[in-house]
């Protein structure tokens, strides 16, 4: 297994909409492994494919507690959300993309959500908790969005102030 670098804001490969995925094929499962493999290093609880450059609707999340011994790793293709709560819940989020800035977001507190797994089937799920938070965070990605864009004007033009600097520094 490989990790792969991270794309950093400002990148504007993050507001790229994502493609669907057409085939899963023995390159698609070794580029899921891969993506595991760099989520769990970052570490982090998910990724989604743009986040290594690659625009297709693929993500990667293990919202498993770390004091357990047992991962949990699911690989998400071509999600689709049926269904959103009105309960809404509020989660302190963080972005591999946007490294060590932390904000709350409020987002529906269940989501239902259809996906094709890494044999092809055809998966639902109905998401709560951390699971529903991550699935939108990271289901955002696939649509260009970022976390950020629920903060206020002034917050989100800060952070991307912030990082467009330290990209120029950098260069
Ligand atoms: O998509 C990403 O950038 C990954 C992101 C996912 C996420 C975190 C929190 C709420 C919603 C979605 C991360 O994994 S940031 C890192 C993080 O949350 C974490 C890192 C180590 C241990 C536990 C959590
Ligand atoms: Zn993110």
């Amino acid at each position: 297994m490989t990790t792969m670098p991270l794309i950093i804001l400002p990148d504007p490969l993050l507001r790229k909409v994502s493609e669907p995925v057409e085939r899963i094929d023995d390159d698609l499962k070794k580029f899921a492994d891969d993506m595991l493999e760099t989520m769990y290093e970052a570490p982090g609880i998910g990724l989604a494919a743009i986040q290594v450059g690659v625009p297709r609707r693929m993500l990667v999340l293990d919202v498993a507690n770390k004091d357990e011994d047992e991962k949990r790793p699911m690989v998400v293709i071509n999600p689709q959300v049926l269904h959103a709560s009105d309960e809404r819940s509020v989660y302190e989020e963080g972005c591999l993309s946007i490294p060590d800035f932390y904000a709350e977001v409020e987002r529906p507190a269940m989501v239902r959500v259809r996906y094709t797994d890494l044999s092809g089937k055809e998966q639902e799920i109905e998401a709560d908790g951390l699971l529903a938070t991550c699935l939108q965070h990271e289901i955002d990605h696939l649509d260009g969005a970022l976390f950020i864009d629920y903060l206020s004007r002034l917050k989100r033009d800060r952070v991307i102030k912030k990082f467009s600097k330290s990209a120029k520094a950098k260069l």
